[in-house]
């Protein structure tokens, strides 16, 4: 009697294709306090959503086109507004502000300058940590608990994908171990490679082993 060998495929819950890669994928980390999926940022029905904007609030290409274009004309307006009453020079890196949804699912967005690589002295990774405790700070001091984050400066402002994926997940790790507000953190990504190369990057599982280690 022959054997037969199965091949084993498995629908994953991430990106619904059948894929043996993407299959052991974990979706969620740090006690489902983190969700990584596949998205487009426009359409996450969350207290927040943030954008990965320019200093001067007034839009411009990928995430942050997107968001103007699917929030309509009131997100713009509320930037305006806060770029003449309270931030003349523009938005500095690292630091957030926050608008109404507009037209959005999503109740508010907040905006947020990333790092251009390259272009900060090697602060670039300290300032992109902060663009994500900024955003997380300022979400936990109005109380939201959802908030949604695409995957700051790794498109037009060029962060290395592998090395953003590392940042971001301690930096939002580190927010995470002090009490909040907020029950979940939203990663988006927009293309599978993305996704794939934060999921080979990210130091989720490093700090979940830290805090098991900690508590025994
Ligand atoms: N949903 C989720 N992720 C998206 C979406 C979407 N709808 N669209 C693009 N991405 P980028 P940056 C991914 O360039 O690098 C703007 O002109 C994209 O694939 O939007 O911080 C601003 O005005 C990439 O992985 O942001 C600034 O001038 C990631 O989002 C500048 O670009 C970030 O890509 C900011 O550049």
């Amino acid at each position: 009697m022959g054997v037969k060998i199965k091949q084993l495929f498995f629908l994953s819950p991430i990106t619904h294709h059948l894929s043996p890669i993407t299959a052991f994928m974990k979706e969620s980390f740090l006690d489902g306090h983190v969700r990584v999926v596949m998205g487009d940022i426009t359409r996450q029905d969350v207290d927040a959503i943030v954008n990965a904007a320019n200093s001067t609030l007034l839009g411009g290409a990928g995430v942050d086109g997107a968001i103007h274009r699917a929030g309509g004309a009131r997100i713009l307006e509320e930037c305006r507004e806060i770029q003449r009453t309270r931030l003349p020079d523009g938005l500095p890196t690292g630091e957030a502000v926050i608008t109404s949804g507009g037209l959005l699912a999503a109740r508010n967005v907040i905006h947020t300058v990333g790092p251009i690589y390259g272009q900060h002295r090697g602060h670039e990774a300290e300032l992109l940590a902060n663009c994500y405790q900024n955003s997380l700070r300022l979400a936990d001091s109005l109380k939201l608990t959802s908030i949604a984050f695409p995957s700051i400066s790794t498109g037009a402002y060029s962060y290395p994908r592998a090395e953003a994926a590392a940042v971001a997940s301690r930096a939002i790790a580190d927010f995470l171990k002090e009490e909040t507000s907020i029950t979940e953190v939203r990663l988006v990504f927009f293309q599978t490679d993305d996704l794939k190369v934060f999921y080979k990057n990210h130091k989720f599982d490093d700090l979940e082993q830290v805090k098991v280690d900690a508590s025994s």
